[in-house]
């Protein structure tokens, strides 16, 4: 593969241009483990570990390498080794707030161009949490593409209720309702991917990503388990890893997540949720917080019927989350510099 087939776009390589000393090359991350990288080329797969002088310019986790980021390296003499001198800027990302207490950005993987977002229609469903994906795509530059998994156990009227839903709540994004069992919807995100460009497969635990790679790739890559039924996830992927199908497309799975927590997401908010963003303006305060002023346009909405409740309240709790989140990670980075 040249790096072109591996998403080396011109946008990349003029970054590189500035970055990238002689001697040093462009590889691609597509595994990350604790403390050391794997790294791709065009000649194939090697080891890299970061060098002191590139660690010590860290700021933070956010700017270490993930899975998809483009870094300068250089290969020892034997060729099955390299280091990492440097990371290009990200022409886009997916990111969440750490899960748990913990008030951090984590990374989930760097330049990608569309996030498949999985739910499934069995257990999984749900519209808020969907909300969230969106917003966490808006937020990175990242193209979200919907996927609605495990229609096998649900009846088709079931599933046009469950499309019915997520429409109703504003979201146009594009759907794509699948079975890993019965293959059906599987060309349709054939036809979806493109060469050269990077997936992402983003999701709870237990919906299918890793399968579905699988039945992209046409051969068991990667582990899978079997789920409780209650849907209780076993978490059986623990690394993101970036893999080339042989039709050209660069795929990540992804762990599934518990939490998509949001910090610092107020471009991702405004994209998604455009409505209200639109809406806001016909207040009579332009600091109109729609829940109690006179002429506001968004508690209007929602008594006309034209802005659903959940939706509006979904906005509400996500914008305060993400708000709270990052005064509360601006404290901690204060502290830390002092
Ligand atoms: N009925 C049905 N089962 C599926 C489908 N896709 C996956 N499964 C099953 O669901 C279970 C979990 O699948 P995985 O692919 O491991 O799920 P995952 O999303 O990768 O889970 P994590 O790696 O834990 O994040 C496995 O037993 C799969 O066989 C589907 O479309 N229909
Ligand atoms: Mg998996
Ligand atoms: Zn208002």
């Amino acid at each position: 593969m040249n790096l072109n087939e591996l998403g080396l776009d011109r946008w990349l390589t003029n970054q590189a241009r500035n970055l990238c000393q002689p001697g040093q090359r462009m590889a691609r991350v597509t595994v990350v483990h604790r403390g050391w990288y794997t790294v791709r080329n065009e000649e194939g797969e090697v080891t890299a570990r970061t060098t002191g002088r590139f660690l010590h310019s860290t700021e933070s986790t956010c700017d270490m390498p993930c899975v998809g980021d483009w870094v300068c390296v250089r290969y020892q003499d034997t060729q099955n080794a390299a280091t990492i001198h440097g990371m290009l800027p990200r022409k886009s990302f997916l990111r969440r707030k750490y899960a748990g207490k913990r008030i951090e950005i984590q990374m989930i993987a760097a330049n990608i161009d569309v996030a498949f977002i999985v739910q499934s229609c069995h257990y999984d469903f749900n519209v808020s949490r969907l909300e969230r994906y969106l917003v966490m795509a808006n937020e990175g530059q990242v193209e979200p593409v919907l996927i609605l998994s495990k229609t096998d156990l649900i009846s088709a009227d079931k599933l046009e209720q469950l499309i019915a839903e997520i429409r109703e709540a504003g979201i146009s994004t594009r759907i794509i309702a699948i079975s890993n069992v019965t293959g059906s919807g599987l060309e349709q995100i054939e036809d979806a991917m493109g060469a050269g460009k990077t997936y992402c497969i983003v999701g709870s635990s237990g919906v299918g990503k890793s399968t579905l790679i699988n039945r992209l790739i046409g051969h068991d890559a990667l582990e899978t388990k079997a789920v409780s039924d209650s849907g209780e996830g076993r978490h059986t992927t623990v690394r993101r890893q970036l893999l080339a199908l042989d039709q050209g497309a660069m795929l990540i799975d992804t762990p599934g997540m518990r939490e998509v927590g949001l910090l610092d997401a107020s471009d991702g908010m405004d994209d998604n949720f455009d409505d209200i963003h639109e809406l806001s303006r016909g207040c009579r305060f332009s600091n109109c917080s729609h829940t109690q002023e006179p002429q506001c346009a968004i508690l209007q909405a929602i008594e006309d019927g034209t802005l659903q409740q959940v939706h509006y309240q979904n906005y509400l709790k996500l914008k305060t989350e993400s708000e709270s989140n990052k005064m509360a990670y601006a404290v901690k980075r204060k502290k830390r510099k002092s």
